[in-house]
This record gives C-alpha cells, sequence and structure tokens, in this order.
C-alpha cells in the first residue's frame, strides 16, 4: 500500500531499522550521508536504492527541510553510487516515487537506481 505522503516520520519503518543495524541489507556504499544497498526485490539485474541518513519521509520534506550540506552529499552519493556500481556507461535509470500517485511504499526517502538492461521511454 501507498504510504499517507502527510504522515509524520516513523521512526519504526524498515529503512530506519536498515540504518540502525537492526535488519540487514546487501550494502554496496555508506557514507555520512548517506547509505545504498540492494533492493530485495529487483526490477533489473542491478536495482540498488541509496538513501539518505536523516530522517525524511520522501523527496519532498528532504528537498523542503534538509540542510544543503545534506543534501549536496546525498546527491553526490547517488552519483558515487552509479559510477561505483559500472553504471554510467551504458547508462542507467534512477527515480524516486513520492506519496500515493507515486505509490511509495516505505516511508523513508530512497532513491532507486537501475542498470544492466535497456529501459524505454516512462517508468520500469
Ligand atoms: P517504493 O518506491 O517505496 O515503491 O519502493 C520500495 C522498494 O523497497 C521496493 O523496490 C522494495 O522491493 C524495496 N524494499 C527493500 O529493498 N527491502 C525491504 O525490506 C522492503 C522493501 I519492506
Amino acid at each position: 500500500m501507498p504510504i499517507d505522503p502527510r504522515a509524520p516520520y516513523d521512526d519504526g519503518n524498515v529503512f530506519a531499522r536498515i540504518l540502525r543495524g537492526e535488519i540487514p541489507c546487501r550494502k554496496v556504499y555508506e557514507d555520512d550521508f548517506a547509505l545504498a544497498f540492494h533492493d530485495i526485490a529487483p526490477q533489473a539485474p542491478v536495482h540498488v536504492l541509496v538513501i539518505p541518513k536523516g530522517p525524511y519521509v520522501s523527496w519532498d520534506d528532504f528537498s523542503a527541510k534538509a540542510e544543503a550540506a545534506e543534501i549536496a552529499g546525498f546527491v553526490r552519493a547517488v552519483g558515487t553510487v552509479a559510477r561505483e556500481l559500472g553504471l554510467v556507461e551504458p547508462g542507467y535509470r534512477m527515480l524516486a516515487n513520492v506519496g500515493q500517485h507515486g505509490h511509495q511504499e516505505v516511508p523513508h526517502l530512497h532513491v532507486h537506481l537501475f542498470g544492466g538492461r535497456q529501459f524505454y521511454a516512462m517508468v520500469p
């Protein structure tokens, strides 16, 4: 079920628990601002999620409330993960679902990185 985009941040959400080390993940990258790990239900040969370390429900509140350093650090981390995974050539797709129409299911901002196959117009 898509999340309620107006709900306050839920500290018990699955990605918060992964950040605290309470639930394992297949980590591919971590720095002061972001953690990246393989999606448990991959939609492409490479499907990685990049999440900020701060308590942000979605791109909406992250872009509105995060400090400039957090935004810069997170954006740079997404690009670093793509480069380190070797996705830049021949290319990749990134997306963030927001709220009900975006069909966001986990209430902690996550950017999907998809690679390893050809993508076509519009969403996967
Ligand atoms: P969405 O953008 O919120 O719809 O995507 C949630 C993603 O989180 C989806 O691709 C799930 O497979 C993925 N995921 C995960 O990797 N680990 C989990 O424990 C859970 C969801 I719950």
